[in-house]
């Protein structure tokens, strides 16, 4: 007989809402921002309208969760490049902080040019893209987004089934010491550091995400006890482009640690169940001895703005059922989805199929 389920528990903070970019450049055309707040507002209020879900609000967690991963000069830059920018005239106030001026080359492989750069050159030494502007609100917001994060984590670990991070602005392109892909943190793997640091010896990191998580993947590189599964969209034709092809598989300590599935243009929800399983087969395997962190993106969805799979809101009832297959608790995480017409229907689809109400 089965037992009663109990809701899912949501982390949740209204922090986000201090992070809006406005604009980002794509293809070199400054367009609105595709990561605003309303993702998260309309997955917060299609989970109300089905129930069964319990929310929760953060608890502080400080910055130990984020230096254990992230370089301090990155911390350093995120704290005060909209302030610095300000004192020195680099923005009137409206306008985000998109770099202009990229470190690459013979300076990247050393460092910086000089201890004494400023620090609004530094933006374009930490930054991947020209798509995650950083506004007056972004520090504290990305620091909330680790909170809730960690929040879901503690709640699973006090032995909940699973718990939802409502985690803005996402985390997995975000490496030790880059920000980027609208990440700031990368909040899925604080979590699985923090697993191990509260003692599990293998923690597995399942990145449902349309895009690669190329911070998780650098982030675990050479570590064994972390394993990163990812399914996404093909870097031929993708971003990061720099990374998640099939033959990247982790170094030293960490080889066959990571394993990547790219997939084509067009991916329907039977190709991603068949990779979806192989991935699960992998992470079984692992033997993993804490609960499972699920990186989480909608943008696998047909009608996401930025991704070009043919995955349709009913499917994600399929592929939460496919993690629930897994019998283990999970810790997900939110990463993308841009369709704010749909993103509250497929994440109530998911948690259908996670939580065997369906
Ligand atoms: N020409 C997440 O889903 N822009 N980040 C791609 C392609 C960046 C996506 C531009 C997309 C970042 C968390
Ligand atoms: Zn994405």
């Amino acid at each position: 007989m089965e037992t009663p389920l109990q809701p899912i528990a949501v982390v949740t903070s209204d922090a986000h809402l201090a992070h809006d970019g406005l604009t980002e450049i794509m293809g070199g055309r400054p367009i609105p921002c595709f990561e605003r707040p309303e993702r998260i507002t309309a997955i917060e209020s299609a989970l109300s309208a089905a129930g069964a879900v319990r929310f929760a609000h953060p608890t502080e967690h400080g910055m130990g969760p984020i230096t254990a991963l992230h370089d301090s000069q990155l911390l350093d830059l995120l704290e005060h490049a909209w302030t610095d920018a300000v004192a020195t005239g680099d923005t009137d106030g409206d306008r985000p902080l998109i770099p202009d001026t990229f470190l690459v080359g013979p300076y990247a492989a050393g460092g910086y040019a000089g201890t004494g750069t400023a620090r609004p050159a530094r933006l374009g030494a930490h930054c991947l893209d020209t798509a995650t502007p950083i506004v007056a609100g972004t520090y504290a917001a990305a620091l909330a987004a680790v909170d809730v994060a960690l929040t879901a984590a503690d709640l699973v670990t006090a032995g909940a089934p699973a718990a939802y991070a409502l985690c803005r602005p996402p985390g997995h392109h975000a490496s030790r010491e880059m920000y980027g892909g609208y990440c700031f943190f990368n909040n899925a793997a604080i979590v699985a550091e923090q697993l191990v640091r509260d003692g599990a010896s293998r923690v597995a990191i399942l990145d449902l995400d349309y895009h690669h998580g190329n911070g998780t993947q650098q982030l675990f590189w050479e570590r064994g006890e972390v394993l990163y599964v990812s399914l996404h969209a093909d870097p031929a034709r993708a971003f990061p482009y720099f990374s998640g092809h099939a033959d990247e598989m982790g170094a030293g300590p960490g080889a066959g640690a990571t394993r990547n599935f790219p997939l084509p243009a067009g991916t329907n929800v039977d190709d991603y169940a068949t990779a979806l399983a192989d991935a699960c087969e992998l992470v079984s395997g692992f033997g993993a001895d804490a609960p499972l962190v699920v990186s989480l993106g909608f943008d696998t969805y047909a009608g996401d703005p930025i991704g070009d799979f043919a995955i349709e809101t009913g499917d994600y009832v399929r592929i939460g059922g496919l993690v629930r297959g897994l019998g283990r608790q999970v810790i997900v995480i939110q990463e993308g989805g841009y369709a704010l017409d749909a993103i509250g229907a497929n994440a109530v689809a998911f948690l259908q199929g996670l939580t065997g109400r369906h």
